[in-house]
């Protein structure tokens, strides 16, 4: 039996086991056979979720790009790392091998260090996904600067608010992405960002679109020539274990972005176990994980996790509708994809467009097919099962978050039986428990309640950058001595977990976080707008829609209502990303508030859901008529 990769259901109630009546020995064990360390830990595992305070391999030294690279040159250097598939389908696709990349990232860390970054400097990343993304990430963590990834779909504002909370000395972007047939000016967001952060010393800057872009003098260089020039290795740098890696932002329900810490060992060795094990990884194997490195799942899932374990991961560049809806199948047929992963959202809009698409593609090579993101729809569920995996590749629907760095509830493929819309059963080490409103554990079977976790794992966020309160009160102040996920659950009759959706103000809108307080503070901007509330309504691709309600101040002038509504989307667009802008807006008289001021939302929420049969308990309400009215004119 190999703990290390598990094959089957009894293997995995075995290993599960002892994960969870002696985590430090399972750990250890684990980390000892599998990675390479500068130095081993003097200590497993201490923690206290009363402070909160969690440290995995406390002592030991190590670095993560030794792992992910160095370590695989003598036995598969020539062996592709990333295969870059580029927007366009007729540009060519590349291979980085192994040995290309020792080379990639050593020139890159060097540039780094020629610029000033040294250990412990904040970095952010604004790039498409182009192989300097995962590069530049890698030349970071190789010279123990913390990487801060900005999704390259965020707007200036939002770009700016997550530098200056991270106060990063540098920048890499590039002059433009490609995003199906549209170009986007990605180093004039940067640009406009920069305006309003002052910790920005140095701008680098990749070519992609090759356009005419401005170059602010002393503070720009061109990313080529200084690469050129580099040298090609790079001593890396002796990382202690609990050193930051990264951090990487996650909406809340309230208030700014917040920066979520991992660090370094925990975080390699729990990525890179579970890649193994959720995606049944094999030496020869071809894996493709379709989100953007700019989310945790690509860092996990297409950077670390599979470079640790040696694995070929696709990067793609594009959108899966370009040049047609084609494009997936396209790509599994091309690169013999092994793993596919990708998200509930993209599911339901190839779904959409019929088989046809899949109908002209070989897809005979996929063994494992994965959702994340977001709960997934029986619908959804059986018609990836059926078209694209044939009912012979297994669908893993794993849950995490951002905060856990990596899968949590999980099948194994081939050892779990699955179940349409279940995430079905803790993986190795991870202990959850379902919480009742007062505070207690439900235990037994067929039940369900708020999704904790009540012991440590190796890749739990350590903090929030600049804010360990906020850490404190956001994951760990609802339930004594738990994490809490924010989520929803229930169990089943045989211990499967099927995950039904956040308990707070947090709206997944086609697998994307979405606070509804920055969004509302975004609309209250309007020079219009008096107060507005935002909630989901189902939609049948994104999964959630935003649905917002706005009341007007009395201005006197009455304004083209349509208008407005491109106004409101366009502030939004401005200060947080398209990702945000609302479907449908509402102007009303009020909103259902309650005698302490607290918006219903569950009440809006029942009316964008157009499920008002029965509203629930309106007695607090401290404006009642407002909720005819506002149901009178819903859209
Ligand atoms: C990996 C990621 C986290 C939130 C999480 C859930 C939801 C994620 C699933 C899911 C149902 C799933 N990180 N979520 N995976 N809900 N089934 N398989 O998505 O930080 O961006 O989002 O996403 O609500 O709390 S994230």
């Amino acid at each position: 039996m190999s703990n290390y990769h598990i094959k089957h259901l009894e293997e995995y109630y075995q290993v599960y086991r002892k994960s969870v009546r002696n985590p430090e020995i399972f750990w250890e064990e684990i980390a000892e056979e599998h990675f390479m360390w500068r130095k081993k830990w003097d200590n497993v595992l201490s923690w206290d979720f009363t402070k909160p305070e969690v440290k995995w391999f406390e002592g030991a030294q190590l670095n993560i790009t030794e792992n992910c690279i160095d370590r695989h040159l003598h036995i598969r250097g020539d062996k592709t790392a990333i295969i870059f598939e580029p927007n366009n389908p007729e540009e060519e696709a590349q291979h980085i091998s192994y040995r290309d990349l020792h080379d990639k990232v050593c020139r890159f860390a060097n540039v780094l260090k020629e610029q000033g970054i040294q250990k412990g400097d904040r970095v952010c990343i604004y790039l498409p996904m182009i192989p300097e993304l995962a590069i530049s990430v890698l030349a970071c963590a190789r010279i123990g600067a913390i990487h801060s990834v900005v999704f390259a779909g965020f707007s200036s504002s939002a770009l700016a608010t997550r530098i200056n909370d991270a106060t990063c000395k540098m920048v890499i972007t590039s002059d433009g992405s490609y995003r199906g047939a549209k170009t986007i000016d990605l180093k004039g967001i940067v640009d406009e960002a920069l305006k309003e952060c002052e910790c920005v010393e140095t701008v680098l800057v990749a070519k992609r679109i090759n356009t005419d872009i401005h170059m602010e003098t002393g503070r720009d260089h061109w990313l080529q020539p200084l690469l050129d020039e580099a040298y090609h290795d790079c001593v890396p740098e002796v990382m202690d274990a609990e050193d930051p890696l990264f951090i990487l932002y996650t909406s809340g329900s309230t208030g700014k972005p917040k920066g979520m810490v991992h660090s370094t060992a925990g975080y390699m060795v729990y990525s890179a176990y579970t890649f193994k094990n959720v995606f049944q990884y094999r030496e020869q194997d071809v894996y493709w994980c379709t989100a953007d490195i700019g989310w945790i799942t690509g860092h996990s899932y297409i950077v670390y996790g599979p470079l640790c374990n040696g694995a070929t991961t696709v990067m793609f560049e594009g959108v899966p509708s370009y040049p047609d809806f084609g494009r997936f199948w396209e790509i599994v047929e091309k690169h013999k994809v092994n793993q596919f992963y990708t998200a509930p959202t993209a599911i339901r809009a190839l779904a959409k467009e019929g088989v046809e698409h899949l109908e002209k593609h070989d897809l005979s090579s996929l063994k494992v097919l994965g959702t994340v993101g977001e709960p997934i729809n029986e619908e959804a569920w059986h018609w990836y099962d059926d078209n694209v995996g044939k009912r012979k590749a297994p669908i893993v629907d794993t849950w995490w978050q951002t905060e856990t760095g990596g899968i949590m509830i999980t099948p194994i493929p081939y050892a779990t039986p699955t179940k349409p819309t279940y995430a079905t059963l803790p993986f190795i080490g991870i202990q959850p428990a379902l919480m009742d409103e007062n505070g207690n554990e439900i235990k037994g079977n067929q039940v369900d309640g708020r999704l904790c976790i009540k012991f440590p794992w190796p890749s739990m966020a350590r903090t929030i950058w600049g804010n360990h309160q906020r850490y404190k009160d956001t994951y760990f102040s609802a339930y004594e001595n738990k994490y809490f996920t924010g989520d929803g659950a229930l169990r089943d009759e045989v211990g499967y977990y099927r995950i039904t959706g956040r308990v707070d103000d947090v709206i997944i809108v086609s697998g994307h976080n979405l606070g509804t307080a920055p969004i509302e503070d975004a609309i209250n901007e309007h020079p219009a707008v008096a107060e507005s509330a935002i909630v989901g309504f189902p939609h049948d691709i994104k999964g959630n829609a935003l649905y917002g309600y706005v009341t007007l101040k009395e201005t006197g002038e009455s304004r083209n209502q349509n208008n407005l509504r491109k106004e409101i989307n366009q502030i939004i667009t401005e200060q947080i990303g398209p990702i945000a802008k609302l479907d449908k807006i509402q102007f009303t008289n009020g909103l259902p508030k309650t005698r302490s001021g607290k918006i219903m939302r569950r009440i809006l929420r029942k009316i964008a859901g157009k499920d008002t049969s029965n509203l629930g308990d309106t007695s607090t309400l401290l404006n009642p008529e407002v909720v005819q009215d506002i149901m009178d004119n819903a859209l």
